[in-house]
């Protein structure tokens, strides 16, 4: 999304020349190469707000692409009136390949997938060292998630005034993955987007986790203030310069290049579209213990090499028990 990820300002804003202006009017179907382009912002059904150069554009779908076509993070040929001006509705009329797609199911047993995020890079998983309670197996679902759609995974522990982040760094560390853990005082300094900023830079990171962790308030804390720049466009998005989640939102990130992507909370992350012999990518410390097991291994048999390996003290026996579960309610279709 680098090309988006330059924080609109006032003095970005140029004319460009209409090429409509001197074209001859036909009454030939446009072909829409005069179409310009635009990032999905919010999906709230069927309207889709979108950025336009520096302008907010509230567009649909055209009809022979489908209703759900496009999704938060899309880039997209759009068409119309893009003014950005009150009461307009520009058309959207193609939808540009998409660098990832991060799925989820609403349980593993659900074939119907819906697509949270397009063209992400990557994946902030946003666990509360309390209020609620951490949920190791909902962040290894998160990874697995991750890993399958190819986003860099990064670890957000949030509320560390409230508990302590040892224990679940104690796992999360050994996968070699980024984390970044935040707490109260920190968020109202500043101090804590200052770090989690560094982990986003010239990226576009879609936050997940369970409602509660402070996913909005975290990001809330990343966007602009400053009422000169980029406010304008998080009003027109959000009608205030705050929001509340109830679908996915993309904001540019303030003093950055980069956006966020605030997600409504999850309370599971449904797998039923990653094939089972890929689960295992997101448990990387476990992955070299796997080296003596037979070929094909599916890890949850009484043939593989992991549970001598993890006995032997190479790995925690919670992470063996929390693949395996993983597996088990890919196979068999359990609710986890
Ligand atoms: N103690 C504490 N509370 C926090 C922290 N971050 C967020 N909260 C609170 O947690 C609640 C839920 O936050 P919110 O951002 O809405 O969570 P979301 O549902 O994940 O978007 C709010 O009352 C926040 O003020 C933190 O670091 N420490
Ligand atoms: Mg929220
Ligand atoms: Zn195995």
């Amino acid at each position: 999304m680098r090309r988006y990820g330059k924080n609109p300002d006032e003095d970005d804003i140029r004319t460009r020349p209409n090429p409509k202006g001197n074209r001859p009017r036909t009454n030939i179907r446009p072909k829409h190469e005069d179409a310009s382009e635009g990032m999905v912002l919010t999906v709230d059904r069927g309207r889709l707000t979108c950025l336009v150069e520096d302008r907010v554009v509230l567009a649909m779908t055209a009809r022979e692409l489908g209703r759900k076509a496009a999704v938060v993070g899309d880039r997209v040929d759009i068409v119309g009136d893009l003014s950005g001006k009150k009461d307009t509705l520009a058309r959207i009329v193609r939808i540009g390949k998409r660098t990832s797609v991060l799925r989820r199911t609403a349980d593993d047993d659900d074939p119907y997938e819906r697509v949270v995020v397009a063209n992400a890079d990557q994946l902030a998983i946003v666990t509360a060292l309390a209020d609620p309670e951490p949920r190791p197996r909902l962040i290894d679902r998160c990874l697995v998630a991750a890993f399958d759609a190819g986003l860099e995974p990064l670890l957000v522990l949030t509320k560390s005034d409230l508990a302590s982040a040892d224990e679940l760094l104690e796992t999360y560390q050994d996968l070699g993955i980024h984390y970044v853990v935040t707490r109260r005082d920190e968020l109202e300094s500043g101090f804590a987007a200052d770090r989690v900023r560094e982990y986003l830079e010239g990226k576009a990171t879609a936050f997940v986790g369970h409602s509660g962790v402070g996913k909005t308030t975290l990001v809330n804390a990343l966007v602009p203030e400053d009422r000169h720049r980029s406010t304008g466009l998080v009003n027109a998005v959000t009608g205030r310069g705050r929001h509340t989640t109830t679908s996915a939102l993309a904001l540019p990130l303030a003093k950055a290049d980069g956006w966020v992507i605030d997600t409504p909370g999850i309370r599971s992350f449904g797998l039923h579209h990653v094939d089972p012999s890929r689960v295992i990518l997101a448990f990387p410390d476990l992955v070299p213990g796997t080296e003596g097991c037979p070929r094909a291994c599916s890890h949850d048999e009484p043939d593989c090499a992991l549970d001598a390996w993890v006995a032997e003290g190479h790995a925690s026996p919670a992470r063996l028990y929390s693949l395996r579960r993983l597996l088990a309610t890919r196979e068999r279709r359990e609710g986890d």
